[in-house]
């Protein structure tokens, strides 16, 4: 038991899941445990680098480079529906997500990091997951969900983070990162869940082993997509109401004025 003196107010969690929505609103991240079991995250591996051999295959692996894309694998579940049923639809995932975004949140982008030992990724470079953004918000408007498909550890380039960053408009000095970012070690099959507006990179992989992650972004439905998935998916999946909402067919930008008014007079039942 901990003491304390003087506290007239304090948090009072009752579920480890109250101690992870504290962690997330607190320090900008949470890592959830047992996610994906061993056997899943076996055929997540070779899902993965199959899609992206097939993506290379698309654009070209010299073109992927030139333009910062290698070993990044956009949009898995478009090739394969394992990594829609099993990641970003991902029920215990998809419970712990609506207690922060609420009841409508989309998915903003689904990528596959594969960051191979003694090489950089482009992911290993200090970003946001909203770029190019600088504000500070109450509450998410966006959260990352980066599952481990394999383990995650200092050797082979965790994902490191810069606690409470999610609260600084600035970014906060080379000086100040240096000293106080934090590897966010986890075990395969754990989602490192985190605030978009925390400031975190992919680390360098000193291993012999692969470290593959997948991030899925979820945002408010005011927030656009990465890549318009309704448009990319060609109308799949929207005989079932929850993916089609969750994919962003439910709230895409109506065409014009009229099939707005016919939208809302569909969704009235008038
Ligand atoms: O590979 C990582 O650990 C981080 C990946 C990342 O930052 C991203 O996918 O946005
Ligand atoms: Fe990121």
């Amino acid at each position: 038991m901990e003491n304390s003196y003087g506290v007239t107010l304090q948090q009072t969690n009752i579920s480890a899941t109250d101690l992870h929505l504290e962690e997330l609103r607190i320090k900008g991240f949470t890592v959830l445990p047992n996610v994906l079991d061993e056997s899943l995250l076996q055929i997540a591996r070779e899902k993965l680098d199959a899609v992206y051999l097939k993506q290379a295959a698309i654009i070209g692996e010299d073109r992927l480079a030139a333009i910062n894309e290698k070993d990044l694998v956009r949009m898995p579940f478009k090739y394969d529906d394992f990594f829609l049923y099993n990641l970003a639809a991902n029920p215990k995932l998809l419970d712990f997500i609506k207690l922060v975004l609420g009841d409508y949140f989309i998915l903003h982008l689904q990528n596959g990091i594969i960051n191979r030992p003694n090489e950089v990724h482009h992911q290993s470079s200090w970003h946001r997951d909203l770029p190019y953004q600088n504000f500070v918000i109450s509450k998410p408007l966006a959260l990352g969900s980066l599952f481990c498909i394999d383990d995650f550890t200092e050797e082979n380039g965790c994902t490191q983070v810069v606690p409470f960053t999610h609260k600084c408009e600035t970014i906060p000095s080379i000086e100040y990162i240096q000293a106080n970012k934090v590897p966010a070690v986890a075990k395969a099959g754990s989602v490192i869940v985190f605030d978009a507006m925390l400031f975190h990179k992919a680390g360098y992989n000193a291993s012999n082993n692969t470290r593959r992650g997948i991030n899925n972004v979820f945002v408010t439905p005011i927030l656009k997509q990465q890549i318009d998935m309704p448009k990319a998916l060609d109308d799949k999946y929207t005989d079932d109401p929850f993916l089609s909402k969750l994919l962003g067919y439910d709230s895409a930008v109506a065409e014009n004025d009229i099939v707005w008014r016919e939208n809302r007079l569909k969704k009235m039942n008038k």
